[in-house]
């Protein structure tokens, strides 16, 4: 019995492999005072199929806004600029950390707490649509 669990396990998560498109790893949001307007949020999204996803727009059921940006550095200040062709080909995996990519959470509508999952909704050009819980966390 042990076994055939574990074999169904093992052929559950090959599928998972072989069918998901796009992915999200480790996925947190960087918990924030109370009073915080903005948070952010990080993991490594990635496109598991042959073809080109992209991302045409954003958004959770606990904030206003959601966008992905990328933080540079101009003339020795930091600057976020919205990522608008979010366009993923096949393989590659984005990184979202902090000091680099982020999704920017805005304007709160609940209070995030510490080990809240945070769904965010993510929507391909091909109208297809994906949740992934972003854990807050310090
Ligand atoms: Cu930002």
């Amino acid at each position: 019995m042990r076994f055939l669990i574990l074999a169904l396990l093992i052929f559950t998560s090959f599928s998972a492999v072989s069918e998901g498109q796009l992915v999200l790893e480790n996925g947190w949001v960087r918990a924030a005072p109370p009073m915080a307007k903005n948070l952010a949020g990080y993991g490594e999204l990635g496109n598991n199929s042959s073809q080109s996803i992209s991302i045409v727009s954003m958004s959770s059921p606990f904030f206003k806004k959601v966008e992905a940006h990328k933080t540079s550095f101009v003339g020795g200040m930091m600057k976020m600029q919205q990522i608008t062709n979010m366009q993923l080909k096949p393989g590659v995996i984005f990184k979202f950390a902090p000091g680099g990519m982020h999704f920017m959470l805005m304007k709160p509508n609940r209070a995030i707490t510490e080990n809240l999952e945070v769904p965010i909704h993510l929507t391909t050009e091909l109208g297809e649509k994906y949740t992934f819980y972003f854990v807050v966390k310090k």
